[in-house]
This record gives structure tokens, C-alpha cells and sequence, in this order.
């Protein structure tokens, strides 16, 4: 209760942030975007982590308020790095089954009311959604995936290879990339059939027309295993942690 109490006041007193994390280019040093992570730093300063409260405000209806503000903020950054003549590429945003699934006003039309504020494109941004939060109703997540789809923001299935999307799934709705989930990344020197799966997974991808991304990249090793896998993007501590907007706009600057 002491914690949802606190989440209630942390928008209202700007205790909560977006961190950025530098996603690369196939070649391993071009920066493609940034996948925006919320940090939460409480009264006390303590960081609060999204793995305790995001579940938190899915359970209390918070993610609402703190999806929006996500958008918003986000939104605001990139006019922020363009008009600094910066080239931030996308911002991919995580998207709660919870926020796909709201109806008035819809996650399509809050982020057109975000774009707009902010003039910015819906190209500007990349959408990420869980697998499992497809998995819940996958026919309405088809739905809303369609509208965003059509309005042209980029969509990527975020944590891939935890859930059980079936391929017959996966290729009926209008995604952009896939995201490896770390988990098999972390395994890739150890596990032959975790070698096999990931793989697996970027062929299957390619046929599909979809990009693949790995996550959790965090030695010289993994990246070159996934570059000859034919990986096209790569996420992890190896190329960068997830850091402050300042920290992300001297990074690009130094890319410029
Ligand atoms: O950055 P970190 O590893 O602490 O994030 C932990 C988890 O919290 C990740 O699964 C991430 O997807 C989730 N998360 C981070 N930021 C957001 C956000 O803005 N919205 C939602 N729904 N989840 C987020
Ligand atoms: O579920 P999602 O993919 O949105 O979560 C991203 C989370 O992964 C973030 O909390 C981020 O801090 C974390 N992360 C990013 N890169 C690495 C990495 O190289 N290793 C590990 N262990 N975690 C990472
Ligand atoms: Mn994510
Ligand atoms: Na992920």
C-alpha cells in the first residue's frame, strides 16, 4: 500500500525519469534509437525498480497515468534532440497489455495527441509489446495492432522466445522487428540448442520480413556470434547501459 501510495505522488513530484538505451546497427557501432526505460527515484531516493512497480500499476489501474506520461516524455526528449540538430533515430516505448488494450481514449489516439504536442512523426517511435501481453487476446491485440500498424508506428515484439507465440501468430499481425529476449543471448556460448533456437528464430524472421534484435548483449562473443547469425540490431551493456537523456544526447553527439 506504502508503494502504491508513493507511485500515486511520484508523477505529480517528478520522482520518475526515462533512461535511455542505445540499440546498434548490424555493423555494431551505428546507433539506430534508443529503447526508453522509466527509473523511479522515491521520497527517500531510493530506486524503485519497473520490475516492481510497472506489475504494481498494472494491478492498480496506474498504468494508465504512467503509460501517458511515458509518451509524453519521450515525445518531449525527441523534440528536444531534434531541435539540438541531433539524430536520435527511434524511440522504443514499452507498451503494457493494459494500455494496447484501453479504449477511451485508445492508445492510438494518446499517442497522436503526443506527436502532435510535439511534431513529431509516428516513424519517430517504435512500439514494444510482450509476447505474452499478445498472447492474452491475441484477436483484440490483432486489432489495435492493426490501427497502430496503419498509423505508422514501428512495432516489436519485445522478450521473444519466453512466451509460446505460434509462427502461424506471429505472421498474421503487422510487426516490424522481434526482439531476442536476453535470456538466449546470455546462453549463446554455453547451449548448443539455445544456439539453435536463436538461430532459428533469425531465419525464421527473415522470412517473415521481419528485423531481429538482440537484447542483453554484454561481451565481444555475443555480438560476433550474432552478427554472423545475421542479427540486424543489438541492445546490451557491451554497447551501452540504459542512460540519462543528457548522457544519450553527448553519445550522439560524438556519433554526429
Ligand atoms: O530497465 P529495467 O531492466 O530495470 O526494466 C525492467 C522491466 O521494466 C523491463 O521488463 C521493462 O520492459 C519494464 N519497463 C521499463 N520501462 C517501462 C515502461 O515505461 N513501461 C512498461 N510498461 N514497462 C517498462
Ligand atoms: O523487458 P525489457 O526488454 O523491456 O527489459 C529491458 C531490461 O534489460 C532493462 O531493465 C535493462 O536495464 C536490462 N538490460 C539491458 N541491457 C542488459 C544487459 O546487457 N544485461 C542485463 N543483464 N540486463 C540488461
Ligand atoms: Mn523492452
Ligand atoms: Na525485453
Amino acid at each position: 500500500l506504502e508503494l502504491e501510495l508513493g507511485l500515486a505522488r511520484a508523477i505529480d513530484r517528478e520522482q520518475l525519469r526515462l533512461y535511455y538505451q542505445p540499440q546498434i546497427d548490424r555493423g555494431g557501432s551505428r546507433i539506430a534509437g534508443a529503447e526508453a526505460l522509466l527509473r523511479w527515484r522515491d521520497q527517500s531516493g531510493r530506486m524503485v525498480s519497473p520490475n516492481v512497480f510497472i506489475p504494481l500499476a498494472e494491478k492498480t489501474g496506474q498504468i494508465h497515468s504512467i503509460g501517458l506520461w511515458v509518451i509524453e516524455e519521450a515525445c518531449r526528449q525527441l523534440h528536444a534532440w531534434h531541435r539540438q540538430g541531433l539524430r536520435p533515430g527511434k524511440v522504443a516505448i514499452n507498451i503494457s497489455a493494459l494500455q494496447l488494450g484501453a479504449e477511451h481514449p485508445s492508445l492510438a489516439d494518446l499517442l497522436a495527441g503526443a506527436l502532435q504536442n510535439y511534431g513529431l512523426l509516428p516513424e519517430n517511435l517504435e512500439l514494444e509489446i510482450t509476447e505474452t501481453a499478445l498472447l492474452n487476446d491475441p484477436g483484440r491485440a490483432g486489432e489495435q495492432l492493426r490501427q497502430l500498424a496503419e498509423s505508422g508506428f514501428s512495432l516489436a515484439i519485445d522478450d521473444f522466445g519466453t512466451g509460446y507465440s505460434s509462427l502461424a501468430m506471429l505472421h498474421s499481425l503487422p510487426l516490424d522487428k522481434l526482439k531476442i529476449d536476453r535470456f538466449f543471448v546470455d546462453r549463446l556460448g554455453n547451449d548448443d540448442a539455445d544456439l539453435a533456437i536463436v538461430k532459428a528464430t533469425i531465419v525464421m524472421a527473415k522470412e517473415l520480413g521481419l528485423m531481429t534484435l538482440a537484447e542483453g548483449v554484454e561481451t565481444r562473443e555475443q555480438l560476433r556470434m550474432l552478427q554472423n547469425l545475421g542479427c540486424d540490431q543489438f541492445q546490451g551493456h557491451l554497447l551501452g547501459r540504459p542512460m540519462s537523456a543528457d548522457a544519450f544526447g553527448s553519445l550522439l553527439q560524438v556519433a554526429a
